[in-house]
């Protein structure tokens, strides 16, 4: 379909899970990808399959969302090979569900740190290029719970909630520049991470990874001049 052809799209937490589908569903489209996560080995097989899949070119880099200085090189590597950086999906995110008790401050910390602090310094690193081009998007995979609350999730819900807040506001502060801000807004999904929770009902009921990607290339997609703000997506039976 090459809906993407010649887009220049960093995905942050593209190693696996949601971040692995949307990398290699924008791949089948054509784009130009710049694969990010903390792990080498699983980048560079996320990498093949990309290129397998029709991606027209695949960077790898190595980074922690959390760090600005790899954040900072991650934009410089990818601009230095593409030129410039269209779309950026802000995907990488941790989870700790358990009763606030028995949260550790170094979990709160972590969930903050990767699910607002990363969000916060890979939009800021991507930012002056697409202003300076005057187009760009950046689209953030946020949760249903930015939205509404769940019992063990306290700290994790704060952290959506945040990343809703920080990006809501970003929309009104960059729209004049021609540059697009759009969440998808996850139910449950079966990843790894959703491996962490505790309980929820049976897996069967989850989205599948595609099915978020599906949602994300749909905002990614539009033509010039639309913005879709938010897409909320979960399994037709949702019951925590
Ligand atoms: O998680 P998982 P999902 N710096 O664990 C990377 C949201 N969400 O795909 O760094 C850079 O399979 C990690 O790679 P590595 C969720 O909040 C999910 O389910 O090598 N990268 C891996 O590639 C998150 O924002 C559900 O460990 C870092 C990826 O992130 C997004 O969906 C429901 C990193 C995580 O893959 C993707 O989650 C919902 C760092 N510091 C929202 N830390 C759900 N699954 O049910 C981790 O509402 N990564």
């Amino acid at each position: 379909m090459n809906l993407l052809k010649n887009q220049v799209v960093v995905i942050t937490g593209a190693s696996r899970g949601i971040g692995e589908d949307i990398a290699l569903l924008f791949a089948k489209e054509g784009a130009k990808l710049v694969l990010v996560a903390r792990n080498p080995e699983d980048l560079e097989r996320i990498r093949g399959k990309a290129l397998q899949s029709g991606a027209e070119d695949v960077l790898t880099v190595t980074a922690d969302v959390s760090r600005e200085d790899e954040v900072d090189v991650m934009a410089e590597v990818a601009l230095a090979r593409f030129g410039s950086i269209d779309i950026l999906v802000n995907n990488a995110g941790v989870g700790f569900f358990k009763p606030v008790t028995e949260t550790t401050l170094e979990e709160w910390k972590a969930m903050f740190d990767v699910n607002v602090t990363g969000v916060f310094l890979c939009t800021k690193a991507v930012l002056p290029a697409m202003m300076e081009k005057g187009s760009g998007h950046i689209i953030t995979v946020s949760s249903d719970v930015g939205r509404r609350t769940i019992a063990n999730g306290a700290g994790y819900c704060a952290t959506k909630f945040a990343v809703q807040a920080f990006t809501e506001a970003l929309r009104k502060e960059i729209r004049e520049k021609g540059i697009r801000v759009s969440n998808v807004l996850p139910g449950m999904t079966d990843t790894y991470f959703a491996g962490s929770m505790r309980g929820i009902p049976e897996k069967k009921d989850w989205l599948k990874g595609e099915d978020v990607a599906r949602a994300v290339l749909y905002i990614a997609s539009q033509p010039a001049g639309v913005v879709v703000d938010d897409v909320t997506i979960h399994p037709m039976i949702q019951d925590y």
